[in-house]
């Protein structure tokens, strides 16, 4: 009986240790892929660099762009008439731009962002802040 107790008694620990490391390696198991995750998702739009849009042909290109949060989004007037960036918000207008005019924004709140030009409304666009 003795020895039976002192061996139940000197293995608690032990086990206890085992439980707690079971723990530890699955607390890791869980927070390693999820940190690679949310790291990847926040570095891949900086990595593909696109922060310009092209205006050509009446048309925004492209038309829809996202984009990190602190982006500045340059748009070029590649058409040979004046076109306007303005923001169907009211949050930026580019006033009119001449062939090879840019127009630069920087965006500092995360959201979708509609704009327009206000010579030719049919002509739309939208970025997406993340
Ligand atoms: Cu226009």
């Amino acid at each position: 009986m003795r020895i039976i107790h002192f061996f139940i008694l000197e293995n608690n620990p032990m086990r206890k240790k085992l439980l707690s490391s079971k723990i530890n390696f699955l607390i890791l198991v869980s927070i390693v892929p999820s940190i690679l995750f949310f790291s990847g998702c926040t570095q891949q739009p900086t990595g593909t660099g696109k922060n310009a849009v092209s205006i050509q042909n009446f048309a925004f290109n492209p038309s829809t762009l996202t984009v990190v949060n602190g982006t500045s989004v340059t748009w070029t007037n590649n058409d040979n008439v004046g076109h306007t960036i303005t923001s169907t918000s009211g949050l930026f207008h580019s006033g009119t731009l001449s062939q090879g005019q840019t127009f630069s924004y920087t965006f500092t709140i995360p959201g979708t962002y509609n704009y327009t030009c206000s010579i030719h409304p049919s002509m739309r666009g939208t970025i997406i802040v993340q």
